[in-house]
């Protein structure tokens, strides 16, 4: 059966990624964060090719974009987030966006409308790379988990998550009209963004779990004063305390299977070479596939923050995002492994190490994550690739697991 699904363009897929990374509010590398005006360029490129695929398209009320395809009934949803980190590669997001949209397109022009109704959807602030307390924001809103509370969480320049989307046009107050409740199961395809299927030459990867994470905030409070006047021994600076702390994370996280613990975002107070740094804030990104490990990492990391309070620096913390590991759907799974397997791809389980869209979909529906090999195992960088044979591969395999499920079954 998957044999009848026809080949889909690769190199079309990765030049239309390459389009979309050209998008960025900076000037040197790509940083697409959510409801900014380069946003609201993206959407209008990929609500054009949307549209020219054959879907009708429309915003909903958090700006996520959705494409759909056939009449009513229980929605098959495929898709991913549009929006990037900083410093980021072409591939992470977007990838499964395009890949969705070439399996939907050859589908469509090859066998008709489907029985059953078929949606892409192009996520906002999956990454959380503006606003860190509101990762996951456009799969919340679709799910009904969008805490109002978050509303007046604020980005660097201090703007508030309301006012942003306020600014591109979607009015916070009706967030509540994102909720759907038709969907039927969900699929994303992604790029792997680690090295395992490379090294192993396999060709995809479908996901049975995907690992819980947390961000914790931590705030260390020492002494500013002057560089050169302040004698070693009394001396009260926050950044060697928080130094302290950072060298402690890896020995942390290699005690439980699977684990990490990353402080990706530090900044120090007042940043001048001449005064003694007063404050540092961390941001410590930690993570376990075992929900039992991913409590104790958290607590072990907040005991090692607070534990500097013994040197007499103040220590505060906060948990600012947390997310459980979730297991996907093992009848899903199968299906992209038989699809994988019909149309002559190589395939393995594995375990996703970065968070997904997916993992909120899978808390209400069946879901499923196929991974796409991607070179060196590199993302979050602007070396992030994968090739246009994977990326058909992918589009492919989605497209045979829809035709069974939208076009085939009922
Ligand atoms: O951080 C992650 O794992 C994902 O890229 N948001
Ligand atoms: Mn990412
Ligand atoms: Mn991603």
């Amino acid at each position: 059966m998957c044999k009848s699904i026809p080949t889909v363009d690769g190199a079309e897929i990765q030049r239309r990624l390459h389009e979309l990374a050209q998008i960025s509010v900076l000037p040197d590398r790509l940083w697409r964060p959510s409801y900014t005006p380069q946003e609201g360029q993206a959407r209008r490129l990929l609500t054009s090719w949307f549209a020219q695929a054959g879907l009708s398209t429309r915003l909903d009320a958090a700006g996520n974009l959705l494409g759909r395809a056939g009449g009513a009934g229980q929605v098959t949803l495929i898709g991913s987030h549009m929006d990037t980190v900083k410093g980021a590669g072409a591939y992470d997001g977007t990838a499964g966006v395009l890949c969705g949209l070439a399996a939907l397109q050859t589908l469509l022009a090859h066998f008709g409308p489907p029985r059953a109704p078929v949606e892409l959807v192009a996520m906002v602030e999956e990454e959380g790379s503006r606003f860190p307390d509101a990762s996951f924001w456009g799969s919340r809103s679709i799910l009904g988990q969008a805490d109002p509370a978050l509303l007046s969480c604020r980005d660097e320049a201090e703007v508030t998550l309301a006012q942003a989307m306020a600014d591109a046009g979607f009015d916070p107050a009706r967030l509540p009209d994102a909720r759907r409740t038709d969907l039927a199961r969900y699929f994303e395809v992604h790029i792997e963004q680690g090295p395992v299927l490379e090294h192993r030459g396999i060709q995809l990867g479908v996901v049975d779990t995907i690992t819980g994470l947390g961000t914790l905030a931590v705030e260390i409070t020492g002494r500013a004063n002057h560089a050169g006047t302040t004698p070693m021994d009394l001396r009260l600076d926050a950044l060697q305390g928080a130094a302290g702390l950072v060298l402690r994370l890896p020995g942390l996280a290699r005690r439980f299977q699977n684990a990490t613990a990353t402080a990706g975002s530090f900044q120090v107070f007042p940043g001048s070479a001449n005064v003694i740094p007063g404050r540092v804030s961390i941001l410590v990104d930690y993570r376990a596939p075992d929900p039992d490990d991913l409590a104790r990492l958290g607590r072990e990391i907040d005991q090692a923050a607070h534990s500097l309070e013994a040197e007499g620096y103040g220590v505060t913390t906060q948990l600012r995002m947390s997310l459980p590991p979730a297991r996907l759907d093992r009848g899903l799974g199968a299906l992209l492994e038989q699809c994988a397997d019909e149309l002559s791809c190589s395939s393995m389980h594995m375990i996703s190490g970065a968070g997904h869209d997916c993992q909120l979909f899978a808390g209400q529906v069946p879901s499923a994550l196929l991974f796409l090999p991607c070179r060196d195992g590199r993302s979050h960088c602007p070396e992030e690739y994968a090739a246009p044979e994977d990326l058909a591969r992918g589009a492919q395999v989605l497209a045979a697991a829809l035709y069974r499920l939208a076009w085939q079954e009922t």
